[in-house]
């Protein structure tokens, strides 16, 4: 089912979520949920902290065209990132409307447990290192929003509040 994205600020996007100690059917169930919620938003990447979940559990497609390719990773860790930078303009399902360029690791490796509960490893590059990143950063409680200056996040926070008030009242 499609869950709510929730919206910044909210105290459970910036808690550091718990590990998943067993791959459960509750849990296999929730990553199904995230896929249909990203596909929905439309998004590339979604973190489980943004529908409420405070656990170490991210989902990913940066596939545009063609065949989808969906990713369930599971306390995903970084062990490698590369030199090289890149610069993207990001923005966040749980910032809507608000884009900004922000500067990562072109490449990075990745380790993490899948759905069957096997260990797994891969190299990120392009689009999909500057997601996984974005996606694990939602799991240590990050937004992208925290790279930028302070004025420039507290100017970003209060627009988000207002909206919030907003979609309070139509509520
Ligand atoms: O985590 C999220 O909020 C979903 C993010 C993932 C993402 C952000 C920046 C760069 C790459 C991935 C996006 O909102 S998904 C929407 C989107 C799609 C394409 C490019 C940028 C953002
Ligand atoms: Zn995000």
């Amino acid at each position: 089912m499609i869950r709510p994205i929730l919206i910044h600020p909210d105290p459970r996007l910036k808690k550091v979520c718990d590990p998943v100690a067993e791959i459960t059917p509750e849990l296999r169930s929730l990553a199904e949920d995230m896929l249909e919620t990203m596909y929905d938003a439309p998004g590339i990447g979604l973190a489980a902290p943004q529908v409420g979940v405070t656990r170490r559990l991210i989902v990913m497609d940066c596939i545009k065209e063609g065949t989808p390719e969906p990713v369930v990773l599971f306390n995903p860790v970084v062990f490698w990132s590369s030199e090289d930078r890149s610069v993207y303009e990001e923005g966040c399902l749980s910032i809507p409307d608000i884009y900004n360029e922000i500067t990562r690791p072109a490449e990075v490796a990745v380790r993490w447990t899948d759905v069957d509960g096997r260990e797994q490893e891969r190299q990120f590059a392009g689009i999909w290192a500057t997601c996984v990143q974005h996606e694990i950063d939602h799991l240590d409680g990050k937004l992208f929003i925290d790279y930028l200056g302070p004025l420039k996040r507290q100017m970003i926070t209060r627009k988000m509040e207002k909206l919030k008030r907003e979609r309070a009242r139509e509520d």
